[in-house]
């Protein structure tokens, strides 16, 4: 799995800090949509799904959550705690967000419209899609 650790550009002055994403800064990403999770309860995993297309920046502007990462070869958690720090997924990711601090806001900034056809949320139908997408490749 690539790194997936996309540091911010941080403008800090004596009045605070500002970060920012922009076409080409830190990647090239066209954002079509931006949402954010917030108000999350203690112990619960959201997302447990894969994307079939879709390319996200996950930012995690205020408290705490880890996300775990998995491309159906190896999984891979990261803590998110900094608003200058976005996490990239793009490919066939399966992805879970648990680990919640109560303050936590957790931005996602998308390539595309919301699309439930796009989303798989079936582990089994995840690990098929892997091998399928691998066979392909060959
Ligand atoms: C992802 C992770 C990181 C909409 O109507 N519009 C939207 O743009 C989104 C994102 C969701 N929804 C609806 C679909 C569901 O009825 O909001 C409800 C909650 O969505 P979901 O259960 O998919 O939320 P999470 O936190 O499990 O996953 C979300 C994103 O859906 C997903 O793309 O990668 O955050």
């Amino acid at each position: 799995m690539k790194n997936p650790i996309l540091s911010l550009p941080k403008i800090a002055d004596e009045r605070g800090a500002l970060s920012f994403v922009q076409n080409g800064m830190p990647i090239k990403f066209e954002t079509k949509r931006v949402y954010w999770i917030y108000e999350t309860q203690a112990n619960v995993r959201r997302g447990l799904h894969a994307h079939k297309n879709l390319r996200q920046i996950l930012v995690c502007i205020s408290g705490s959550c880890s996300v775990l990462l998995d491309d159906g070869y190896s999984q891979q958690t990261y803590q998110l705690d900094r608003p200058d720090v976005g996490l990239l997924i793009e490919g066939l990711i399966w992805r879970e967000m648990f680990n919640f601090s109560s303050d936590c806001v957790l931005l996602a900034m998308a390539d595309a419209e919301y699309s439930e056809n796009d989303y798989i949320r079936s582990y089994s139908e995840f690990s098929t899609a892997v091998l399928h997408a691998k066979t392909i490749k060959k």
